[in-house]
């Protein structure tokens, strides 16, 4: 049996109970078999499969909080430190009911090789907790957010592991996280990214993991001959990724014409207006259908649909496995030429599949939405140096960046004959980096 199988089988059996971890395990393994089979005599004695599908450790603790009414609530909380080869640990902080520790080791996994092809020195982690913020008061976040950082404050620190935003975690949360670990720590240090302008944030981190995602979208439709310019766009999601996604893709010149929520989605003909989106979901923290009833030219429709809506370039950018093999016909019946995933691995294995047998340029999270962390890793770079840089020199390190992603993932591929395969391309030119870290410092 080949190495890849062996270690397949071992953490199919080891986490039978964790589709969503199988699933990033399974597409990154089979996508790295050319890799693998070069090396396989040194990657097998050094048990390379085996560490890095297998966390340093995972960390799972009581939320205690009392809610508006005084009475005590319990959240299960969580931090997987994955793979600290290449740098300190580094990935957000998921707050959703859906959340489980399954899900949180898949997001921990992809975010060591997207953390990789940022080529900024970050290791892979990933937390969260159960909690649904949705509805609660600003008190009942904070007393959450608190009791969340009191326990997970022993784990982390500036050079140890350093956690972020994710779904459900913006810069209100971070806020108060902050907050509660300078005051139990005593320590005023780079312990979170994502932090407000005026106690360490950087520039652009709030826009970044949108306008990352254009920026390699535009790049791989130069390399192909095409552009942006009067692209129509469907995009899912309407949270931090999705909005700064459409904000860019309108300054390039195409139109977005979806988005989605939790309940349902926006089809609007004349393009989706940012302001009114973010006054929406940022302010109001309402429902789609306010901006529905604000916007005389946009449809609401109840559940899922964006894919149905034809369009050159499909954006997903709400959460994990929103893009199913019936979508992902009809984005190619529809006469859709390219998916970039803002979201992390919203696409199905057989969705992917069948996007990439029908020719579609299919560029996933790890590469697509590592801007995001890339401007993290900036920000963290900022607080070392306790200096911060201007709006354009973060953008212009992270438009760099993006290209970057684009071109090595590129050339991974075509090392191992795999043309037009991003997927494999992110996954060999992400793992090759830890890999070499790893033999280095020897059996840890
Ligand atoms: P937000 O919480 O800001 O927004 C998430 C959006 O997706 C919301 O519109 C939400 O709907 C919708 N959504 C969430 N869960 C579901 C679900 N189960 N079904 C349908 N819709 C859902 O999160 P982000 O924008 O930060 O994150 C979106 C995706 O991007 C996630 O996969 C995340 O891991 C990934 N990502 C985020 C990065 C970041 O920097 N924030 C970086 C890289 C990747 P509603 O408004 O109803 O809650
Ligand atoms: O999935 C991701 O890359 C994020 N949620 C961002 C992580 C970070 O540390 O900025």
């Amino acid at each position: 049996m080949s190495y890849v199988d062996e270690v397949l089988e071992i953490v199919q059996k080891k986490n039978a109970d964790q589709p969503e971890f199988l699933q990033a395990v399974t597409e990154v393994l089979n996508s790295l078999r050319p890799c693998i089979d070069a090396n396989e005599e040194l990657y097998r004695k050094n048990a390379i499969l085996e560490r890095i599908t297998e966390p340093d450790r995972q960390l799972m603790f009581r939320v205690p909080w009392v809610d508006d009414n005084g009475q005590v609530q319990v959240n299960r909380g969580f931090r997987v430190q994955f793979n600290n080869a290449i740098g300190p640990y580094k990935g957000g902080l998921r707050l959703h009911p859906s959340v489980n520790l399954g899900i949180i080791k898949f997001l921990g996994f992809e975010q060591i090789f997207k953390n990789s092809l940022t080529s900024l020195p970050i290791g892979g982690g990933k937390g969260g907790s159960d909690f649904d913020p949705k509805g609660k008061s600003d008190r009942e976040i904070m007393a959450f957010c608190q009791s969340f950082m009191t326990e997970l404050c022993k784990y982390i620190g500036a050079d140890v592991d350093v956690p972020a935003g994710d779904i459900g975690t913006g810069a209100r949360e971070i806020g108060y996280m902050f907050g509660q670990y300078k005051r139990i720590r005593g320590s005023f240090e780079g312990v979170l990214t994502g932090k407000g302008l005026t106690y360490g944030g950087s520039l652009v981190r709030t826009e970044a993991t949108g306008y990352g995602l254009l920026y390699l979208t535009q790049e791989l439709l130069k390399c192909h001959g095409e552009s942006m310019e009067g692209k129509t766009v469907v995009v899912s999601g309407a949270g931090n990724v999705a909005i700064y996604a459409i904000q860019k893709a309108h300054q390039m010149g195409a139109k977005c014409v979806t988005c989605s929520d939790s309940t349902g989605w926006v089809y609007d003909p004349e393009g989706i207006d940012v302001e009114l989106l973010k006054e929406v979901k940022e302010v109001k923290r309402a429902r789609l259908t306010e901006y529905a009833a604000a916007r005389p030219s946009a449809q609401y429709h109840e559940g899922r649909g964006v894919w149905s809506i034809k369009c050159d370039i499909a954006l997903p950018c709400a959460t994990q496995n929103e893009l199913l093999l019936d979508d992902a016909k009809q984005l190619v019946a529809n006469g859709c030429i390219a998916v970039c995933e803002g979201a992390n691995m919203p696409t199905t294995l057989d969705a992917t599949e069948y996007l990439q047998a029908n020719g579609v340029y299919f560029v996933g999270g790890k590469a697509a939405n590592a801007g995001g962390v890339a401007t993290s890793a900036l920000e963290m770079s900022q607080n070392s140096e306790r200096l911060s840089w201007s709006f354009e020199e973060v953008d212009q390190k992270l438009q760099s960046i993006m290209v970057n992603i684009y071109h090595n993932i590129d050339d991974a591929a075509k090392r191992y004959g795999l043309e037009g395969d991003y997927v494999a391309g992110a996954n060999i030119a992400g793992f090759e980096k830890v890999v070499e870290a790893m033999l280095a410092q020897g059996v840890c």
